[in-house]
């Protein structure tokens, strides 16, 4: 054994010569003056690897609430490994009958506006009302900043620590549909642990609102006062997705500017069609730091669930946004499979130069590349 060098546990991609690449095996007998003493107390071969788990485990553990199992099942259904693929996808058709029994609400605003504040202050009044609170966040940029969710766990300290509440980072992937699919597969597998709240932030502008929007039930807009909607880098479209406005920091000198915030916004609402049949979105005011209008604001959640459970929008909601999912997929497939076609890179630049210069129409440049494709 001694002679055989062993891989470290861990290094760097693209690990120059400064780094070990290789590690030995331990002196026999001892080299500090005590005597034999490793080598008894050490185990001698290498830790085995964790055996993977079997697709009935995953499902019973999951189902059993097992929050270590439950966290593997969320690895496994984002692994990016193709081996991993149809496990994880056995895994989840298995515990499909057992999801869909909560609320699952979306959170979103501009950075700093307090998502993740509220959400502890959130989370943490739901685990005191008896409930079971996954929070999951996605972030399409989290292959380029990575950890951004190594402050939200600090953020959230007490929520983390709770464990009536469970907090999944976003997944990283390429692509924002990678970061969708993994996400909603894990909201799934959360559901069937049996979490009954799943709350979602949005981390990072721009992208994610749509997104997010699609994956929810409730869809709630963190505001500040006095920001001025341009700085705050709000569009109309994004307040047109919400269910909610929630004008967030209403607390000491804030809170009178967060009062006028809260009529202004309403005022504008009335002029927008809202986010959800038969349902008036309004704007609320609350301090996620103080916990003032916490309570209310889950009131007007819950509202929303009963209303839209009897007018029958609330299923009709989730089975749309299962299809949609379905195409999103299948479009995505498309796509790349599209721009991927040797045939059509073939042609395309020339296709491209015919349409730019004006000697091919556009309609006609487009059935040729369809065309191409399709041979
Ligand atoms: N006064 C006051 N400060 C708050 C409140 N909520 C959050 N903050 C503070 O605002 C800052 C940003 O809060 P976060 O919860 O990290 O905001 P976020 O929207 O999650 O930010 P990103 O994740 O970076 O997009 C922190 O310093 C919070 O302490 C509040 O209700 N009142
Ligand atoms: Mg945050």
């Amino acid at each position: 054994m001694n002679d055989i060098n062993q891989r470290p546990d861990w290094v760097p991609e693209n690990a120059g010569a400064e780094f070990t690449t290789s590690v030995m095996s331990g002196v026999e007998g001892g080299h500090d003056g005590l005597r034999g003493q490793a080598s008894i107390a050490m185990p001698r071969s290498h830790t085995p690897r964790r055996r993977r788990l079997t697709v009935d485990e995953y499902v019973a553990g999951v189902l059993a609430g097992d929050r270590n199992i439950v966290a593997q099942a969320i690895t496994l259904v984002e692994s990016n490994a193709l081996a991993h693929f149809d496990q994880g996808q056995e895994v989840l058709r298995q515990l499909l009958p057992y999801t869909g029994r909560s609320i699952r609400v979306g959170i979103t605003g501009v950075p700093g506006v307090g998502k993740s504040t509220f959400i502890e202050a959130l989370g943490l009044h739901l685990c005191e009302q008896g409930c079971k609170v996954a929070v999951l966040a996605v972030d399409p940029s989290s292959t380029v900043t990575r950890g951004s969710i190594l402050g939200d766990k600090t953020r959230m300290e007490l929520l983390s620590r709770d464990l009536r509440a469970f907090i999944r980072p976003s997944p990283s992937s390429g692509t924002l549909g990678g970061v969708t699919r993994k996400s909603r597969e894990t909201m799934l597998i959360c559901e069937a642990a049996g979490f009954n709240a799943i709350l979602v932030e949005t981390v990072g502008v721009g992208q994610s609102e749509t997104t997010v929007r699609s994956m929810v039930d409730f869809f709630l807009l963190l505001m500040l006062a006095g920001a001025g909607d341009e700085l705050q880098g709000i569009k109309k479209g994004i307040m047109e997705l919400a269910d909610a406005l929630l004008v967030n920091k209403a607390d000491g000198d804030n809170k009178i500017r967060a009062n006028a915030a809260r009529s202004d916004y309403n005022r504008a609402l009335h002029y927008m069609a809202p986010a959800t049949e038969g349902w008036r979105t309004q704007a609320y005011t609350c301090s996620a730091m103080s916990g003032d209008g916490i309570t209310a604001i889950w009131q007007v959640i819950n509202d929303f669930r009963r209303q839209t459970a009897t007018s029958g929008v609330f299923e009709q909601r989730r089975q749309r946004q299962t299809l949609d999912w379905v195409y999103s997929m299948v479009e995505e497939h498309l796509r790349a499979s599209f721009f991927n076609h040797t045939g059509v890179g073939s042609i395309r630049a020339d296709v491209e130069d015919a349409v730019v210069q004006g000697h091919l129409p556009p309609t006609v440049a487009a059935q040729m590349l369809i065309r191409k494709y399709e041979s």
